[in-house]
């Protein structure tokens, strides 16, 4: 394939992402509403004369060196996955030397892996002057990460973070990879977005996430669709199994949400969508039963403080909210959660606020 005049070396960006409606909907060819964080994952590369790459990160103190011929495990499979997704894509993958740092929190809900993904793809493409439309990005990061590291996500979170704009959210159709960047004033409208980490640990979501997935698409079968995109809500009364009807009319409701609140979004009617927000809080918690007594008290509590909507955001059992809340009560409403955390026995959440930022990029 292609492969141009590369930079010898270089600093590149990915950031992490939060959504602000469409759960569990990509990898169903719906409909998702991402936007990219100021967190992000920076990756400082230059280009090494042999077909080898040396990897260390800020985060762990170590130094991972392959050349594809032995697996490659832990958190350097990630960036193996992305130089295999790139060679198998028929590229020619300079070897190089990589060091990661990141201040994308692991483990959130904040999509850290497909940061990092994006910021190592987006360093070796240009180290390597290889030709790949931003647009073609999200899919080989995403095939990394389902072939190489095994992990059967979506692919909203590549996405997002590849093709993000600064102060806009991402409307993605998983199903075209159509894509409109819709303008998202918070500031300017008086209103923030509150981030509300829930810090609870969340063992058993990778099995479940695949379950999800799996009853998904199962139903999707069942009703003989291509993808639960294709549903309508009449559909799932021909379903047996009161439990496929439930994950699937979390997907089938989610993705009108998505639109209800594009629609919104397109007149500037910001304050609107927090019923949307909220609704799909509720599916998450008692159709697709994807939330953990953490992430239902920062809703419940958000929402008491004066929040104008409150969500679970990314993958789930556990993670993070997303309160929607005028400036003014930005506070008031983190406070408040602390405090409910504290008075429950839970871990004290973190809390910031989000602003879209931009996707990834070169630095220098
Ligand atoms: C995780 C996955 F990686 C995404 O693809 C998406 O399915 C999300 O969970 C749920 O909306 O972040």
């Amino acid at each position: 394939m292609t492969a141009g005049t590369g930079v010898e070396r270089g600093v590149w960006a990915a950031p992490g992402r939060v959504n602000l409606i469409g759960e569990h909907t990509d990898y169903c060819d719906g409909f998702v509403l991402p936007f990219a964080l100021p967190q992000r994952t920076v990756v400082t590369a230059e280009r090494l004369g042999r077909p080898e790459w040396s990897v260390t990160s800020t985060l762990t103190g170590e130094t991972v060196t392959f050349d594809l011929s032995e697996p490659v495990t832990g958190w350097a499979a990630y960036v193996a996955a992305v130089v295999w997704a790139l060679r198998d894509a028929g590229h020619d993958v300079p070897g190089a030397r990589l060091h990661v740092d990141s201040d994308v929190p692991g483990g959130a809900g904040l999509s850290s892996s497909a940061a990092l993904e994006c910021a190592v793809l987006s360093a070796l493409a240009d180290l390597g002057g290889l030709d790949i439309p931003l647009a073609h990005r999200p899919k080989l990061a995403q095939r990394a990460e389902n072939e190489y590291v095994g992990v059967p996500c979506g692919i909203m979170d590549q996405s997002a973070s590849t093709l993000c704009r600064e102060g806009h959210a991402l409307f993605l159709d998983c199903r075209t990879m159509a894509t409109e960047h819709v303008p998202l004033d918070l500031a300017g409208q008086g209103l923030a977005i509150l981030v509300i980490d829930s810090r609870a640990p969340h063992q058993l979501a990778d099995g479940e996430y695949a379950a999800r997935r799996a009853a998904c698409e199962r139903a999707a079968a069942l009703l003989g669709l291509p993808a639960l995109r294709d549903a309508a809500l009449a559909d799932l009364s021909r379903l047996d199994d009161p439990l496929l009807v439930r994950r699937a009319r979390h997907v089938v409701t989610e993705n009108a949400r998505v639109l209800e609140t594009i629609a919104l979004l397109r007149e500037g009617r910001l304050r609107e969508i927090g019923p949307l927000m909220t609704a799909s809080h509720a599916s998450m918690r008692d159709d697709f039963e994807i939330t953990v007594p953490e992430v239902d008290e920062a809703v419940e509590t958000a929402l008491a403080a004066g929040a104008y909507g409150a969500r679970m955001t990314g993958g789930g059992f556990g993670g993070c909210v997303l309160a929607l809340v005028e400036a003014e009560k930005l506070d008031a409403v983190a406070e408040a959660v602390h405090t409910a955390f504290a008075t429950r026995g839970f871990r004290p959440p973190a809390t910031f606020t989000a602003l879209p930022a931009p996707g990834a990029h070169r630095l220098s």
